[in-house]
């Protein structure tokens, strides 16, 4: 794989079925089954609903700072191995915060990885994402609680149930974020239609957009991408799990995003519920897709130049 950024991936959904059940047994709590083979079983997913159903589940075994620290560490020594010269990883607080565990917790164990990680040589910050099918009230309480913490976060994110919950019913929290300096990404255009990738950009004023395969749709709207760059962070293998995408990779729009100009690259989103980290969502779009090296290589390019590193950081990589 070429040097690249991984710019679109939840760290709750790295949590491989081993150290799920690690976790489990050192908390003391419940799984449906201890055996991996089992658990992976539920590894199949109609749509969207169907995984955050059991990556919701999955995500109580995380209880402590050691946890989440031992989540984040083995992320990115795989993806280090791998050659990511950057990662802005996703973290998911409502999840946590209704269990009763603490902000301070969550950051504390995450923050230590990526320090370490970046003292490795592997730059990393974290977005922190609002739950979307929770409400504009509740995004706005989560950015109140969590600005305290505002220096261990770059930016924040939007994610969950997509259809039914549009970017405009978070214009006001978008604004705020942006008043305190934050970067703002959304996800939009997975599950919902070009409408919600319209909103994404005109009311959230949204720096990329995460997934935005269903901007395709709207002439319009890919004319407004192509002509302002704007990064679209495509997860082929997450598409394929997730049916937001044709059933067979050979089919999926990338080469389309690709032709038409648009400013796009390639992530894993769910790596452990998607079958593969994003070296594999490489490997696997540059066999199915006989995309040339020339191409692959503008996809990890394209990565490094719209991730929210410094200049100066960027200018290192390309
Ligand atoms: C997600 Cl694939 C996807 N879409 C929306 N929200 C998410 N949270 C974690 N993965
Ligand atoms: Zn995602």
């Amino acid at each position: 794989m070429h040097p690249t950024a991984e710019l679109h991936v939840h760290i709750e959904g790295t949590l491989e079925v081993d150290l799920l059940v690690r976790l489990a047994q050192r908390n003391g709590l419940p799984l449906p089954s201890f055996d991996p083979d089992v658990l992976r079983q539920r590894y199949r997913f109609g749509k969207l609903q169907d995984f955050l159903d059991v990556y919701g589940q999955n995500v109580a075994v995380l209880r402590t700072e050691q946890d989440f620290y031992d989540l984040a560490a083995s992320y990115l020594a795989r993806v280090r191995a791998a050659g990511v010269r950057r990662s802005e990883i996703f973290f998911d607080p409502p999840t946590h915060l209704a269990r009763g565990i603490r902000m301070e917790t969550i950051l504390a164990g995450l923050t230590a990885a990526l320090d370490e990680s970046r003292a490795d040589g592997l730059s990393a910050d974290l977005i922190m994402c609002f739950q979307r099918d929770l409400g504009a009230d509740a995004a706005m309480g989560l950015l109140d609680m969590a600005l305290p913490f505002r220096d261990q976060f770059i930016g924040v994110g939007l994610d969950s149930s997509e259809v039914g919950y549009p970017p405009s019913l978070f214009t006001r929290v978008y604004a705020r974020a942006a008043a305190e300096g934050l970067r703002r990404v959304a996800h939009a255009g997975e599950e919902g239609g070009p409408e919600y990738v319209w909103e994404a950009i005109d009311l959230l004023g949204v720096e990329r957009v995460d997934h935005g395969n269903r901007a395709l749709e709207d002439a319009d709207l890919v004319r407004r991408l192509r002509d302002d760059q704007i990064p679209l962070t495509v997860c082929p293998l997450s598409n394929l799990a997730l049916r937001t995408a044709p059933p067979e990779l050979r089919d999926h729009p990338l080469p389309v995003m690709i032709e038409e100009g648009l400013n796009v690259s390639i992530h894993s989103d769910d790596p452990a519920y998607f079958g593969g980290y994003i070296d594999d969502n490489f490997a696997a779009v540059t066999r199915e897709l006989g995309l040339s090296s020339a191409q692959t290589a503008t996809l990890a390019r394209n990565a490094l130049t719209s991730s929210f590193a410094s200049p100066q950081e960027i200018a290192g990589w390309v």
